[in-house]
């Protein structure tokens, strides 16, 4: 079963990290709200919500995604990119090794999830401010003991890989390809999101559906001509953390068998 690991809000994410985004202020009960929609809207689609406590002392801990990457076979745990956050870790090492065997990257080398865009067996890895070559080589490593092909792709304009581009199923990507070097992507279709939504790549597909946040009206009539069933979702208070849809969840299949 399809299974997401999700963290509740930190009450002190006012804290953030913020690198592309002007900090404005969080409403905390506002995004706890949101928060909490967010894992219905996953159970209702059909997925399994492990929502773990949040984690005072950590600001960005709702973002799970970039702690991990859990392959059917391995969970990898990161030294992320963020310094501030590289504690998130610690607790989430212990509930991964519930499910998956851990392997881990090591310092020099960073990584954080919301740079690995997987298809298949293929993972597209953004070389990142938050992810670097040294942290792509020891996960390369890692995965192709497991099958797995590892494929740099630089990012400029954004945080993470994720933030430029998402799959959307049918051999399709949504993307904002100014913010990211498209070479890797060869045999890939692309939908481009508006300029007036340069940030509106960042969805998530699940359960049939494409999950997509409530401020992207325009993204949405595009998916939509093209075929894709939406679902839009109001996460106003996470986008001031400069979070998205792929980064509250860390997502995979539960029970795995070779
Ligand atoms: C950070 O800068 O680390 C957080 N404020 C936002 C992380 C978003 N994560 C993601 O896109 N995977």
């Amino acid at each position: 079963m399809l299974t997401a690991i999700t963290r509740g809000v930190s009450p002190a994410i006012a804290e953030c990290e913020l690198t592309f985004l002007e900090r404005l202020p969080i409403d905390f009960r506002k995004a706890t709200e949101q928060h909490r929609d967010y894992e219905l809207l996953l159970t209702l689609l059909g997925v399994r919500v492990v929502s773990l406590p949040a984690e005072p002392r950590l600001p960005d801990s709702v973002f799970v995604e970039d702690t991990a990457l859990v392959l059917d076979e391995v969970a990898v745990v990161f030294p992320m990119g963020a310094a501030s956050r590289r504690r998130e870790t610690i607790s989430m090492s212990e509930v991964l090794l519930r499910y998956r065997p851990i392997e881990n990257i090591v310092l020099p080398g960073t990584v954080e999830g919301g740079d690995i865009l997987r298809i298949g067996r293929k993972l597209f890895v953004g070389l990142s401010r938050r992810t670097n070559e040294e942290g792509i080589r020891q996960l390369s490593a890692i995965a192709a003991r497991h099958g797995y092909e590892v494929t740099p792709a630089p990012v400029t304009g954004c945080l993470h890989l994720k933030s430029a581009c998402t799959y959307l199923g049918k051999n399709t990507l949504l993307g904002n390809r100014a913010w990211m070097d498209v070479s890797p992507f060869d045999g890939y279709e692309w939908i481009d999101v508006p300029a007036e939504e340069p940030a509106a790549a960042n969805t998530l597909a699940v359960g049939g559906k494409v999950i997509l946040p409530e401020s992207y009206p325009h993204t949405r009539s595009l998916l939509e001509e093209r075929g894709f069933a939406v679902v839009s979702l109001d996460i106003s208070e996470l986008q001031k953390a400069e979070g998205g849809l792929t980064c509250s969840s860390l997502l995979f299949e539960e029970e795995y068998e070779e």
